[in-house]
Order: C-alpha cells, then sequence, then structure tokens
C-alpha cells in the first residue's frame, strides 16, 4: 500500500479522509485514530463497511455502526442520534423527581416522550445524584417494574432501565425491558454482566468514580481521558466474557459521576478518544451541574445548557443522548445530525 510522504497515513485513508471532509491536520482531529474514527462515524453503512476493512489493516478496533437491534427495534445508531428519555419514578429525582412517582403519570410521560421521537425510554427507580442515599432493591423493583410492564405491553420502543442493581435489573428484563443502562459500568454487583447476557439484553456501560454519596467530594484524576476509557474497557471486557454481543454494547463518559466541571468539559471534547475503543457513545448531561456552573444557572433554567452539550456531544462523536426534554432535544439532534452527518430527518 502506498504511504503519502507527508503524515505517514495510507494513500487511501488519506483519500478517504479528504473525501469525506475530514482533514487529519486540521486541528479538529486530535490524533490519527480519532480522524479515521470520527470520518468512520459519519458515513452511511456501506462505506463504514470499508472504513472497517481498512481498520482492520491499520490494526484500529472498530465496528460497523449499523442499527443496533434491541427489544425486537432497531436502534439507527451511526444514522442518527440515538434519543434516550429520561423516566425517573423517584421521588428525589435532581430534575424530575416526585413529577413521574406515580405509575399512571409515569407512563403518561413516557407515552409522551414517543410521541416527542424518543428511540428509548430509560427507567430509573432509584436516583444516582451527588448526595444520594441508595433505594433496597425490593423498592427499586416495585417502582419501576409496573411502568417497564405496561409500556413493554403497548409500545414498540425498547425500554432500558437505569439500574446497578442485577437483582432489579433481571426484575425488570423479566417484565420486557430491552436495554440494562448501569452507571457503574457493570462494575459493581457482579451478576450484571451475566443478567444481561441471560436475557439478551443490550448494556450501557457507563463511567463513575465512587458512590452517588461521596462522588463529588474531592474527584481527582492523573489523566481522566485515560482513566475513563480504561474503565470503560474494563466493563465492556466483562459484558463480553459473559456473552453480551458486541453490537449491544454502549459506552458512556458519565457525566457529573465523580467530576469537576474540568473533568466533565474535558471528556466531553474528548468524545473521540473514547471512539478508539469501538463502542456507540452515550452521553447524559441534560440539566446536569456543570451547566449551572458554567452559566450560573438553576436546575430549571439549563434548556439552552443542554442544547449546547447535545449538539457538541454529537460533533464530537456522541451515538446517542441521554435528556428529559425529548421535544426540543430531539430538534437540537436532528439539526446537528444535519450539519455533522449530513442527514436530513425525512
Ligand atoms: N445520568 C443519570 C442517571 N443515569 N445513565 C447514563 N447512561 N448516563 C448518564 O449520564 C446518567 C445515567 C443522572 O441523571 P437523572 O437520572 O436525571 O437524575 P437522578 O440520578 O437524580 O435520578
Amino acid at each position: 500500500m502506498a504511504v503519502a510522504a507527508d503524515s505517514g497515513w495510507p494513500e487511501p485513508v488519506q483519500l478517504l479522509f479528504r473525501l469525506d471532509g475530514v482533514a487529519v491536520h486540521d486541528g479538529v482531529a486530535s490524533g490519527p485514530q480519532e480522524a479515521f474514527f470520527a470520518a468512520l462515524s459519519r458515513w452511511p453503512a456501506e462505506h463504514a463497511r470499508l472504513g472497517e476493512a481498512l481498520a482492520g489493516l491499520l490494526g484500529v478496533r472498530c465496528r460497523l455502526r449499523t442499527p443496533m437491534e434491541v427489544g425486537g427495534a432497531s436502534l439507527p445508531v451511526g444514522q442518527r442520534t440515538v434519543v434516550m428519555g429520561v423516566l425517573n419514578v423517584t421521588p428525589d429525582s435532581f430534575y424530575d423527581g416526585g413529577r413521574y412517582f406515580d405509575p399512571e403519570a409515569a407512563c403518561r410521560r413516557a407515552l409522551e416522550m414517543i410521541e416527542e421521537g424518543a428511540d428509548v425510554i430509560d427507567v430509573g427507580g432509584e436516583s444516582t445524584r451527588p448526595g444520594a442515599e441508595p433505594v433496597p432493591a425490593e423498592e427499586e423493583i416495585r417502582r419501576v417494574v409496573p411502568v417497564i410492564q405496561r409500556l413493554a405491553g403497548s409500545v414498540k420502543t425498547p425500554i432500558s432501565v437505569d439500574t446497578y442493581k442485577a437483582r432489579v435489573a433481571e426484575a425488570a428484563l423479566k417484565a420486557g425491558a430491552a436495554i440494562v443502562n448501569d452507571v457503574t459500568g457493570l462494575q459493581k454487583d457482579p451478576e450484571m454482566a451475566s443478567v444481561a447476557a441471560a436475557y439478551g439484553a443490550a448494556v450501557v456501560v457507563m463511567h463513575s468514580k465512587g458512590d452517588p454519596r461521596t462522588m463529588q467530594l474531592n474527584p481527582t484524576y492523573r489523566d481522566v481521558v485515560r482513566e475513563v476509557k480504561e474503565y470503560l474497557e474494563r466493563g465492556c471486557e466483562r459484558a463480553i466474557r459473559a456473552g453480551v454481543p458486541e453490537d449491544r454494547i454502549w459506552i458512556d463518559p458519565g457525566i457529573g459521576f465523580g467530576k469537576t466541571v474540568e473533568h466533565n468539559l474535558t471528556l466531553l471534547r474528548s468524545l473521540r478518544e473514547l471512539r478508539t475503543l469501538g463502542f456507540p457513545i452515550l452521553v447524559g448531561t441534560s440539566n446536569k451541574s456543570v451547566i449551572g456552573h458554567v452559566l450560573g444557572v438553576p436546575v430549571s433554567q439549563r434548556l439552552e445548557g443542554t442544547a449546547a452539550t447535545v449538539a457538541a456531544a454529537i460533533a464530537y462523536g456522541a451515538d446517542g443522548v441521554r435528556v428529559h426534554d425529548v421535544r426540543v432535544m430531539r430538534m437540537v439532534s436532528d439539526m446537528t445530525d444535519a450539519v455533522v452527518r449530513g442527514r436530513r430527518s425525512p
């Protein structure tokens, strides 16, 4: 294979970068692998296949960004941004606590989010906001299972369960959930990965440092991006070892989970680095305190800040966003997709 003198990159790869409008030396892409993945993520499936072959030649790990099959539905990963709507069936979540504690209200809100364009509904029964106390598994099950059961029986949209407890995950999967969203990256409960695998579930492997009670006291890292990446890699390996198919794994940097404002901002602008793990990236910034700190606004006034972080995350390589305000963030995602992926929503 011919190698161009100026960059050390094989010529066909340089050509592909140019065709896709990604310049390796324009300061946008931080390194050759990141540039490769940035280009790959924006290609339609048939070109991504070519990209995968090239990645193999280069020794870069990567997977196709074709739709992800979950719970009988197809998530358009890599084609357009997947919007995960947050549904907290809790009395104390930092943004929507108490609003959907009643199962009737929770189901109504889920249907509304689906109407607004949610691709996944993420049902949680325990707040993991900084300072939150854990909830016993029985109570968490009592909160989430009736809602999941009703939704799974009436909508095609995949339901995910936001829990780090294998017992809760199993009850939710039995009730019809198709995705396990674990804020401890499958690393707190040793049974979690095998439960997800046994039910054929997709998983979200999220990074967190410490537990919610203490995680924001003084989070420190030598190199936040490297440490988050290594943690996520461990979680993904656990999932794969337990039998979760590689094409059903998401990774998530865990914005706000044991991180300072600077850690959060650094991670958001370093998503390309995480792409080299080869899994689609989910990002949850919705109404979080990083926005409050940057803009100096309370939790009720973080819509614009959330929109900015959603657009930036997509531009930096996120495949999905976890949000409370689905109607607005669907539009923000569609508009950002039109710019970044060159994709117009129908
Ligand atoms: N953030 C929260 C909860 N679960 N899961 C993923 N994958 N990524 C996230 O960023 C994430 C998450 C916290 O937000 P929320 O659920 O709205 O609040 P609370 O924990 O107070 O219920």
